[in-house]
């Protein structure tokens, strides 16, 4: 089993030391940090995603194997947030309310921060209230918005509501993404984008804000 494989393993296992060091180690095998965070890590999340529909895992076991995801992520995000780009705005992230998946989340936030966005990271389970609060405080370029369960979803469409009944929406690009989220989803609840992971949520970032113009 070459590095790779046993980091999945390790993750799924849910070994959180042994993912830091098997992450450290792909690095000395000179992996790119993309390479082991797409080929490593994020296909042990998959197949615990797996397990868990299957019955096959528990909360409990996809707890501890989502310890041991930050784990890794901990030790590569330093090398995926490295940029000498000046920033290009600040981008509001938070997971919707009711919802406390927060990995994909925080994976968005590291690449946002590589690609030289300053990112204000509201956490998981975030009220439309918090939303508009933050947008009114800190005049992001871009709300991003994440959610993994269908029932929340559509908590995304009341910030969406918000915003523009505040008059805040014309001014702010929101984007929103999340396993269970589509294109047509962003587009039915009148989001700007919608990406499908953490690398293209970067380019669509960059596409809507050029589009928007200064
Ligand atoms: Co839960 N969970 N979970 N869970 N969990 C899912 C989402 C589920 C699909 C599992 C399943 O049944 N197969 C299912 C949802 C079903 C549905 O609604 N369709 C589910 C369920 C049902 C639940 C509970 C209700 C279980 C229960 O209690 N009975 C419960 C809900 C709790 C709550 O939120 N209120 C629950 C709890 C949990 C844990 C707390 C145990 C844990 C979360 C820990 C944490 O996040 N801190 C957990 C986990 C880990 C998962 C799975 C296994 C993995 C999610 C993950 O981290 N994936 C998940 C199954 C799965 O998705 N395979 C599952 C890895 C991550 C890198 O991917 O988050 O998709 P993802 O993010 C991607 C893209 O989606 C995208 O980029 C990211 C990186 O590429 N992206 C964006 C995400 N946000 C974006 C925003 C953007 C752009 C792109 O722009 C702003």
């Amino acid at each position: 089993m070459d590095t790779l494989e046993t980091l999945t393993q390790q993750l799924i296992a849910g070994q959180a030391d042994q993912v830091a060091q098997s992450t450290q180690q792909a690095l000395e095998e000179s992996l790119e940090p993309l390479k082991i965070l797409n080929t490593g890590l994020i296909p042990g999340m998959d197949e615990v995603g797996r397990r868990f529909k299957d019955g096959e895992m528990y909360v409990p076991d996809v707890l501890i194997a989502a310890r041991a995801m930050r784990a890794g992520m901990n030790v590569l995000r330093p090398l995926l947030s490295q940029s000498e780009i000046p920033s290009l705005g600040t981008v509001i992230l938070g997971t919707i309310q009711g919802d406390l998946h927060d990995i994909g989340k925080n994976l968005v936030g590291i690449m946002m921060e590589g690609a030289g966005f300053e990112v204000i990271d509201l956490g998981a389970d975030v009220s439309p209230e918090q939303f508009i609060q933050a947008a009114r405080e800190h005049q992001p370029r871009i709300i991003g918005m994440s959610a993994l369960l269908t029932v929340t979803m559509m908590g995304m469409k009341q910030v969406l509501e918000d915003l523009q009944a505040e008059g805040l929406r014309n001014r702010i690009v929101v984007m929103v993404g999340g396993a269970p989220v589509t294109q047509a989803f962003a587009r039915e609840i009148g989001a700007d984008g919608y990406a499908h992971d953490a690398v293209s949520a970067v380019s669509t970032a960059r596409d809507l804000l050029n589009r928007k113009g200064p």
